[in-house]
């Protein structure tokens, strides 16, 4: 039979349909929760005397007669509206194997993405941080013309990020017949419930891109977006394909937090032929801070122009900082040509290959740290910080299909080519290094890492070595495992995050650890946690249910 859990089963004790309930439902392990943060953006717009306007109240009970954005039989069933209280939510009609429940917030007034500031972005982040521990991911809602800004100054000001945060919209609004919104919103909601991808990210037209990566190349296309110097994070096709590798995580042993400051005097100037140093001058005037020269090629600009470049050099002279972004596309600046190195002698920083976007809201970012010196800040900004720019490809690793013991094995499976090798690495390596785990053995981890695997990714049980490390306490293994990446929301088949098997097996140690660097319990894992001790040690102070999380995992 299968278990309800008991938190559920209380709290809808008055609810007609309990029974149904019981033969439905598993919340813990089957059900995932995001936040819809809804901005405004083509998608929720109608067409008004004066042109497309976002239509405000509008989209959840648009949303509620879609049967491919909500399943009403099921929340019925379930009874999803008592439980949650709130009207604004809706369950994925998912035959995959968890439910995802999504709430929608909407803002006051929508807005289109034309006419958001900083202050939006920052209204953006608070949110998140407030509702973080009560979803397993976010989306976003967000117009298209500014969203590549937004996605990459969410993603400085993100810090530590744990959970998903995925910003999508439409070139058409899905109230119409024919639109893009639906297919868009339905990526992003099964991205954020279903995989732990720990960054800022942005779903369109069957792709996922890395927020700080994505510019809009196309406005009267689907395919509206572009990640010119990265491939996408994954792809949604007949099944979604996750490119692991790529995705960026935070490795500090710190929580998750959201930094609103931000610095407003920066700015943006592209180099044109004849461009006059007086031009030059008055956008380098005080209060500029900081700005993103978007210069030719792989990063040049004429060196037969002293006026201009001594304009730039009283500039930096001055403290601001500014950062060299090339106008081309795709690619980076490097010091190939005498017309590049004037810049650097003028004491511009290399922006490498990130897009202005991405170099203007670090900038921003950077800027609103008052604590750093000017040098500090510059150093900052040379930093890769989110895998907003590429990282020096020089002594890359080895490869584990390179690797003796998988050659073996490829070769006694008759193996024929590079795609069959990699699946059966990508088969082994978890399991591999969740046994490395379970015997401490830190040496064999680093092993299976200097080939090329990745110690976050989980077994066929979606048991990662961090929730096996966490089940023996070993404490060390749980900090270098925190400082690889390991996720500390992933979630094994049965729902259980490293912080469940922690306490479950009473390694408090590994608690405190796995708590400061971000994990929590939902409502229903707490008081599942709080029944477990209790019933497993009488003696023992046990954890009272309705304490807040941390007044008791800390003792
Ligand atoms: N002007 C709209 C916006 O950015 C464009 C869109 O969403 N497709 O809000």
């Amino acid at each position: 039979s299968i278990n309800l859990h008991p938190c559920r089963r209380r709290k809808l004790s008055s609810c007609s349909s309990v029974e149904n309930l019981e033969r439905m439902t598993s919340p813990c392990g089957n059900e995932s929760r995001v936040l819809v943060i809804n901005t405004g953006g083509t998608i929720g717009m109608t067409l008004h005397d004066n042109g497309y306007a976002p239509k405000a109240n509008a989209l959840v009970e648009s949303l509620r007669k879609l049967p491919i954005l909500h399943d009403e039989l099921y929340a019925h069933q379930t009874c999803l509206y008592e439980y949650y209280q709130l009207q604004n939510t809706l369950v994925l009609p998912s035959k995959l194997n968890k439910r995802i429940i999504y709430t929608i917030l909407e803002y006051s007034p929508l807005l289109d993405s034309s006419n958001m500031t900083t202050d939006d972005w920052g209204r953006i982040g608070k949110d998140i941080e407030k509702n973080y521990e009560n979803f397993d991911g976010f989306v976003i809602l967000h117009g298209t013309d500014t969203m590549a800004y937004t996605a990459s100054a969410l993603s400085f000001m993100c810090e530590n990020l744990g959970k998903p945060i995925v910003l999508t919209g439409s070139q058409v609004p899905i109230y119409e017949l024919r639109n893009d919104g639906r297919d868009n919103l339905l990526g992003a909601l099964l991205i954020a419930g279903q995989f732990v991808i720990p960054e800022v990210c942005l779903y369109f037209y069957n792709k996922l891109y890395r927020g700080n990566r994505v510019t809009k190349v196309d406005a009267g296309s689907f395919n509206a977006f572009n990640s010119p110097n990265l491939a996408p994070l994954a792809t949604a096709e007949v099944d979604f394909k996750i490119n692991w590798d790529t995705v960026w995580r935070a490795n500090a042993t710190a929580k998750f937090q959201v930094k609103t400051e931000l610095n407003r005097n920066v700015g943006l100037l592209r180099l044109f032929p004849g461009i006059t140093a007086s031009t030059v001058r008055a956008f380098l005037q005080p209060p500029m801070q900081g700005v993103v020269l978007e210069t030719y090629g792989s990063g040049n600009a004429p060196d037969n122009r002293p006026d201009l470049l001594e304009e730039l050099s009283k500039a930096t002279n001055s403290g601001v900082i500014i950062v060299n972004c090339t106008q081309c596309l795709r690619g980076t600046v490097s010091a190939s040509y005498a017309t590049g190195r004037v810049l650097m002698e003028a004491g511009l920083i290399a922006g490498g290959d990130m897009t202005p976007e991405a170099a203007l809201s670090k900038l921003s970012y950077v800027l609103a740290k008052k604590d750093l010196t000017v040098d500090a800040q510059k150093k900052m900004m040379s930093q890769n910080l989110r895998g907003e720019m590429s990282a020096d490809l020089e002594g890359a690793k080895l490869c584990l299909s390179d690797s003796r013991f998988i050659q073996v094995i490829a070769k006694s499976l008759s193996v024929s080519c590079k795609e069959e090798l990699e699946a059966i690495r990508d088969a082994l390596t978890p399991s591999l290094a969740c046994a490395a785990a379970k015997i401490g053995d830190t040496e064999a981890l680093e092993a299976l890492k200097e080939m090329g695997s990745d110690l976050r990714l989980g077994d066929f049980d979606g048991r990662t070595p961090l929730h096996v490390a966490a089940c023996e306490g070993h404490l060390r293994l749980v900090q270098y495992l925190l400082n690889q990446g390991a996720s500390v929301h992933a979630k094994d088949r049965y729902g259980d995050t490293p912080l469940c098997n922690a306490v479950r097996f009473r390694h408090k140690e590994v608690v405190r650890l796995l708590r400061k660097t971000g994990a929590h319990f939902t409502r229903e894992q707490m008081e599942e946690a709080a029944s477990e001790l209790c019933r497993s040690d009488e003696q023992e102070t046990c954890f009272q249910p309705a304490c807040t999380q941390d007044c008791t995992l800390g003792r």
